[in-house]
């Protein structure tokens, strides 16, 4: 059985706290969120932060802080925290995670595209900001430029931190070559394909094949992990499913998805993150844990 690690998107920043109750909000929630995702097998903990009364997605450093520490005292995860951010973000202000934090690994978004969220179904408990939220994205462009990929590049570089390239389309494939061209890409580089967001591709196997075929034929099949991230349901579970079968590894997380089957919503990520991991079991593929996963990902401290 070759092994397979799982990551777990905790909270997010293109969702609001109204979507769903299960939506960990304050740095509290959001640790105890991510250690119970790690106990139930998420070798990865995906990390926004949002601020605690209102749960809206910000990039407060001080909110990283209490939130990587809460986690790191209490499990062995791999931290991840994003630099992507949420809407109404500069990059500077989505970079400070790394720099100041130094995490050992953080996402790199590898590419400008529109990101909509306004499809999300307004509920009687959203608070108007959140309504706003959601439709400010009808004109919103995740801003992913190559100025900001290349200053980005130095800046994981001197903070010794792993990017997780996110790619969400094949286009973005060839921004990352781009980026190995100019020498900013240290190998082996780990990919997150992230398919289903309004903006970008969409969560089906075939363009899960196509762009991991494209990233093997323009990058070398033997120089990136990889893995996949499906956004909705049953989108997330079946880009588990398939990444599985291809010998990637895999994201799940309220983040991406709120549901665990048709009917019912998720009562936590570890719920979300059980059903990946026994999916895993089932197509014969052995859980890592974060100490393997490390040393799957070549990070220093595997
Ligand atoms: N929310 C996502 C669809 C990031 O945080 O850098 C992608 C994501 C990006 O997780
Ligand atoms: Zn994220």
């Amino acid at each position: 059985m070759s092994a397979v690690f799982c990551s777990c998107a905790v909270t997010g920043g293109m969702s609001v706290p109204g979507q769903s109750a299960a939506i960990p909000v304050t740095p509290d929630e959001i640790v105890d969120s991510a250690v119970a995702a790690n106990a139930a097998g998420a070798a990865i903990v995906h990390i926004h932060v949002r601020e605690p009364s209102t749960g809206k997605p910000i990039a407060d450093l001080r909110l990283f802080e209490e939130v990587l520490a809460g986690i790191g005292e209490r499990c062995d995860a791999i931290v991840q925290p994003t630099s992507g951010g949420g809407v109404g973000m500069t990059v500077e202000e989505r970079a400070r995670v790394v720099t100041e934090c130094r995490p050992e690994m953080a996402t790199f978004n590898c590419g400008s595209f529109n990101f909509g969220i306004f499809k999300a179904r307004h509920r009687p408990e959203m608070a108007p900001w959140e309504i706003e939220y959601l439709e400010s994205t009808r004109d919103y462009i995740f801003k992913n430029t190559f100025a900001d990929m290349s200053r980005l590049s130095e800046l994981f570089r001197e903070a010794g931190t792993k990017p997780e390239y996110e790619v969400y389309d094949v286009g973005h494939v060839y921004n990352l070559a781009h980026l190995a061209e100019e020498g900013l890409v240290d190998f082996p580089a780990h990919i997150q394909f992230v398919l289903g967001v309004l903006g970008a591709n969409a969560a089906s196997i075939d363009q899960l094949v196509h762009m991991r075929q494209t990233a093997e034929r323009v990058l070398g099949a033997d120089r990136f992990t990889w893995s996949a991230a499906g956004v909705g349901y049953p989108g997330q579970f079946h880009l588990a499913a398939a990444a599985l079968m291809q010998g990637g590894h895999m994201r799940v997380g309220l983040e991406d998805n709120l549901r665990v089957t048709g009917d019912r919503r998720a009562g936590s990520n570890a719920e979300l993150v059980e059903k990946a991991i026994a999916l895993a079991a089932l197509l014969d593929r052995e859980p890592a844990d974060a100490g393997a996963a490390r040393g799957l990902l070549g990070l220093a401290g595997a």
